[in-house]
């Protein structure tokens, strides 16, 4: 058989990952909301059934407005697959609920995935999921994407879902919630604050990623050490990659040397050896050894500073600066990566 399933849940609690971990294929993942922004297909088998699973951009709710999020809500609302698989963010699972909420008031032919549950585990928070799977009316498991465990059993609950006739007719969703914005959002998160204190418990440990929050994220602290930090970075960029970059121009000044030897030795003539010498190897010489070596210091570090979570605490920091200006804060990663190759480049010679 051939099933239509499709990944939906809030922005950066690893709907890609799944995706990529299910397919096979290489879905741009990373830590920060609104990677993906578009619709995204694969295909994956199992147990002799075909499964065309579509990667849904994260989104809040089912009425927000930005672009990328109106091309899940649309999905969601003019398709009716017959499994969809509601990511959530085990750690922040609050939230999370809200819109999985909304999904199941359109489509009740799904799976709640409790995504990144190595790290929910490691802050201490404690998720009943045979409660929660009564309190929603559908399955939940819990899943490490990017370990790659609960995959199997989560494909073996897709297909049962699959499987089974719907129990309901799936309702548009204007029909399931005041139409008021303000309102049904209001209505959701008394809701799944409701279900979280029945259903999970936080452990003590989870204080202290708490407190770290709170320094990383106040008004007093943040903005302070964000500039630090991205000094630091630009700093150590910049004269970290003095010393390779020398290196390399020596290098090249070596080979230069060898290919005028070589031109004399063959004779060629003046135009070709400035032409081939003087103008391409020099210039891809000197855009070599400038450029490569800042790019091979900053985007390792900025890697670190991804993977640790920091960048969607950045776009929390600056998202009132940023909508000052029409934007929001999700924008400041391309503001980050502006001091990149060409800037850094300036300050490397
Ligand atoms: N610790 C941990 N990290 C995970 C897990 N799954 C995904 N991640 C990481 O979470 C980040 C976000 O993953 P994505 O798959 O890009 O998230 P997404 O939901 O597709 O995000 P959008 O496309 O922006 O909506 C990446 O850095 C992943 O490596 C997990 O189970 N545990
Ligand atoms: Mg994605």
């Amino acid at each position: 058989m051939t099933y239509e399933i499709a990944l939906a849940g809030n922005p950066n609690v690893g709907k890609s990952t799944v995706f990529n971990a299910l397919t096979g294929l290489k879905q741009h993942t990373g830590n920060w909301t609104g990677k993906t922004v578009e619709l995204c297909t694969g295909v994956f088998e199992f147990n002799g059934n075909i499964f065309h699973i579509t990667d849904l951009p994260g989104t809040y709710s089912m009425r927000s407005y930005s672009r990328e999020e109106s091309v899940s809500q649309k999905y969601l609302s003019e398709n009716e697959p017959d499994c969809v698989i509601i990511v959530a963010d085990s750690n922040v699972i609050e939230r999370n609920l809200s819109y999985a909420l909304e999904i199941l008031a359109i489509q009740r032919q799904a799976v709640l995935c409790l995504n990144m549950n190595d790290e929910a585990t490691r802050n201490g928070t404690v998720i009943n999921t045979e409660l929660l799977s009564k309190e929603l009316g559908i399955p939940v498991l819990k899943t490490c994407a990017v370990k790659k465990s609960g995959l199997e059993k989560l494909k073996r609950t897709v297909l049962e879902i699959c499987k089974k006739e719907p129990e309901v007719q799936n309702a548009p969703f204007t029909d399931s919630f005041p139409d008021n914005h303000a309102l049904s959002a209001l209505f959701l998160s008394k809701t799944s604050k409701e279900i979280c204190e029945k259903c999970v418990s936080y452990r003590k440990n989870d204080e202290r990623s708490g407190k770290l929050d709170r320094i990383l994220t106040s008004k007093a602290t943040g903005i302070p050490i964000m500039l630090a930090l991205f000094a630091l970075l630009f700093w150590i960029t910049a004269v970290g990659a003095n010393y390779p970059s020398e290196w390399l121009s020596a290098f090249f000044a070596f080979i230069k040397e060898k290919l005028y030897a070589f031109s004399d030795y063959v004779h060629a003539p003046g135009f070709v050896s400035g032409i081939l010498i003087d103008g391409v190897y020099t210039t891809l010489s000197w855009v070599v050894s400038v450029m490569l070596p800042p790019m091979a210091i900053f985007f390792p570090m900025f890697s670190i500073i991804e993977d640790s979570g920091y960048l969607p605490r950045i776009a929390f920091n600056l998202d009132k600066f940023f909508s000052r200006c029409g934007a929001n804060g999700k924008q400041s990663l391309s503001m980050c990566l502006v001091p990149d190759c060409r800037y850094l480049s300036l300050f490397c010679r």
